[in-house]
């Protein structure tokens, strides 16, 4: 599923995000930096130890923040490293945090001149954020940068695309950007 919004595609795919093309690929990450398992595993494992050299580097990131490193093996020239928040009950700024860990990593692209950007689904593995909540914030905080900061860009963003990595997980996106959107 794909919309336009201005002159930027926001997309929807099941895939791998480690195959993915695109200039930069989002890792849900931990503040420490210090890998795991789910997405943050499969990009250290396909990138190769210079990312995690990088890592060690910079040394921790707060939830809801981004940082950057080069992409080492992947096909994508960065990695945006994001932290969002353990999901908890709801009540402790849960929803914030997740949108704050999609902005500042769209930030940072845009700083960077990034045209096309990934994102997994943050937070909905093993910080057990409740998917359905989950996506539509995670769409809302993309659509709502989209229409509000791309726009005044020089070499504006051009593509950002989430990548599910379960049709069930893909279905709900399309769902929650369908009501996002009020189209069929
Ligand atoms: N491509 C796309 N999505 C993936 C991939 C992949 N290769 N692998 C897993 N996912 P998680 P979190 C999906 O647990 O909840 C790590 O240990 C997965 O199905 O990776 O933010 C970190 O170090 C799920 O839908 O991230 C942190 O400690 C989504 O990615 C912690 O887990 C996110 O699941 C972060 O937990």
């Amino acid at each position: 599923m794909e919309i336009k919004i201005n002159s930027t595609t926001l997309s929807l795919i099941r895939g791998d995000i480690t195959q993915e093309e695109t200039e930069a690929i989002v890792n849900a990450a931990n503040s420490r930096l210090a890998g795991g398992g789910g997405v943050d595993g499969a990009i250290h494992r396909a990138g190769g130890p210079k990312i995690m050299e990088e890592c060690r580097k910079i040394g921790g990131c707060p939830t809801g923040s981004a940082i950057i490193t080069a992409g080492g093996n992947l096909k994508a020239r960065y990695v945006i490293h994001t932290v969002g928040p353990v999901y908890r009950d709801g009540k402790n700024r849960e929803a914030g945090l997740l949108s704050s860990a999609y902005k500042k990593s769209l930030e940072l692209a845009v700083s960077k001149g990034i045209k096309s950007i990934a994102f997994p689904s943050i937070s909905t593995g093993a910080y057990g954020y409740p998917i359905n909540e989950a996506s539509e914030i995670a769409l809302k905080t993309v659509i709502d940068f989209i229409k509000t900061e791309v726009g005044a860009q020089a070499a504006p963003l051009q593509l950002v695309r989430f990548v599910l990595f379960s049709d069930k997980d893909l279905k709900v996106y399309e769902e929650s950007l369908k009501e996002i959107t009020g189209k069929p």
